[in-house]
């Protein structure tokens, strides 16, 4: 813990994040279709509870109130997505005037306010009508999320200077078509390698089409979930799942996008799944897009072993199923790391950002990174005085902020970091039930309540340094 305030660089950007189908609600408003996650939150069983998008934190309807609720913390960036079935709800040809025109104003009130909006293209929620047609494992949805991009470009480009192509594709493809965990729910692992392909490529067509229309100073980035990815033992079995591990939790992406090449042991490892024939000539140059930053999201690390025996472990932290996210990899198993966890059972691991950090620049010299999710679930709930105290939270973010601190000593070239999540939300499978927020959503009446958190993360940005702990305030 640190004994003296730890002040960032000059310009570190601040900020807080949200997705569209997480918060915004009003599913059927306006111009919007059906994505994915509507139809698989409504189909039974799929999510905690039977909750679905349809109201969440009502976002749509509320968005002045949260962009105030920033403005009183001191937040200086909003990393926001759009919603693809909102703004071109068929998945292709024109766009829906209304569906861009919230984004005008959110991004329009956000400027107002002094807090830098970033965009995130695409987090998960694509049009039904594309998953009908084959969704992410068909090539032709890479080319109509490059058209979709082309649109939301040509609407915000002249107030938007930071882009976010694809949040986590590994969630995209590997829950999304592996485990079946997230939408569409299927379960086929060469579908999964497919969808990861067509990602890639969507990302590469989605960062050229965005190049062709904004200004030369748009800062255009993607953001990966990167696996810290740790052997149990130093033995030649464990070491070697950790490679395959990271081979298609990481190297799968960061590959063609950052090298512009599949690595050859990812493409061997996964041969008892598919020959990569999907792979045309020119699709990894055209994947290999030169990019501004690189987004990292880093919630806890992944403590892999060979199989020995018979017992399985599958504590990978990505939800249950009887299908595995991770293709050809059954004789690998999942440990739970040591530690204290949060309400998603995820292991509180700080030294695991500091190590990824440290080795993603190490092994992309000269690309800056952004932190572009970190945050924690825990049990929050209001006091009778109608306060949320959430203590932990704070340890959590003043351990990974320390962290991040030692990364940016150690040489590490970070821009900026954003808390997951401005406010309480839609946590995918689990429903309602996880609370990401700073801000509590009491979801009967909508009302937003600042935790303790966001005042302690609030002073954090205000003064662009990490406080000293007072000794044995426990906060
Ligand atoms: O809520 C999610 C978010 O949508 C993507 N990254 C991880 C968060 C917590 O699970």
């Amino acid at each position: 813990m640190a004994t003296s305030a730890l002040s960032f660089p000059p310009g570190f950007l601040w900020g807080t994040a949200t997705a569209a189908y997480q918060i915004e609600g009003a599913v059927h408003q306006d111009d919007r279709t059906p994505s994915i996650w509507d139809v698989h939150s409504r189909t039974p069983g799929r999510v905690r509870n039977g909750d679905t998008g349809d109201i969440a934190t009502d976002h749509y309807h509320h968005w002045r109130e949260d962009i105030a609720l920033m403005s009183d913390l001191g937040i200086g960036a909003y990393r926001f997505s759009v919603s693809w079935p909102r703004v071109q709800p068929t998945g292709s040809g024109p766009a829906s005037a209304k569906g861009l025109d919230f984004y005008r104003g959110l991004t329009d009130e956000l400027l107002d306010k002094g807090i830098q909006p970033v965009v995130t293209l695409y987090h998960w929620d694509l049009p039904q009508h594309l998953e009908d047609a084959g969704g992410w494992p068909e090539r032709d949805t890479a080319y109509r999320f490059a058209e979709y991009a082309g649109l939301v470009a040509d609407a915000l480009g002249d107030r938007v200077t930071t882009w976010t192509t694809l949040n986590e594709p590994w969630c995209s493809a590997f829950l999304g078509y592996g485990s079946g965990v997230h939408a569409p729910g299927r379960t086929d692992p060469a579908d999964a390698l497919r969808a990861a392909h067509h990602l890639n490529l969507a990302h590469g067509l989605a960062v050229r089409a965005l190049r062709e229309r904004l200004p030369a100073e748009a800062q255009i980035s993607v953001t990966l979930n990167l696996h810290h990815v740790r052997p149990l033992t130093e033995s030649a079995g464990d070491t070697d799942a950790a490679r395959r591990i990271d081979g298609v939790a990481n190297r799968v992406f960061t590959g063609p996008m950052l090298d512009g090449a599949y690595p050859a042991d990812v493409i061997e490892d996964t041969a008892s799944v598919t020959d990569w024939s999907f792979v045309q000539d020119g699709d990894t140059e055209l994947i290999h897009q030169p990019l501004d930053f690189l987004g990292v999201n880093y919630y806890s690390p992944t403590l892999v072993s060979q199989r020995t025996g018979t017992a399985t472990h599958r504590s990978d932290g990505h939800g249950a199923s009887d299908h595995s996210p991770w293709p050809a990899a059954d004789d690998v198993d999942f440990h739970q790391t040591p530690g204290p966890t949060t309400a998603m059972g995820w292991t509180v691991d700080p030294s695991g950002l500091y190590e990824l950090l440290l080795r993603v620049s190490g092994d992309h010299p000269g690309l800056p990174l952004m932190i572009t999710e970190n945050g924690a679930a825990f049990d929050d709930y209001a006091n009778p005085e109608g306060e949320v105290r959430d203590p932990e939270r704070i340890a959590y973010l003043e351990g990974h902020l320390t962290a991040v601190h030692r990364a940016i000593e150690a040489g590490v070239d970070l821009r900026g970091y954003f808390l997951w999540s401005l406010l309480d939300n839609f946590e995918w499978s689990y429903g309602y039930s996880k609370r990401f927020g700073m801000v509590y959503v009491d979801y009967a009446s909508q009302r937003r309540i600042p935790k303790s958190s966001a005042h302690w993360y609030a002073k954090v940005t205000r003064a662009n340094s990490l406080p000293a702990p007072a000794p044995g305030s426990g906060h």
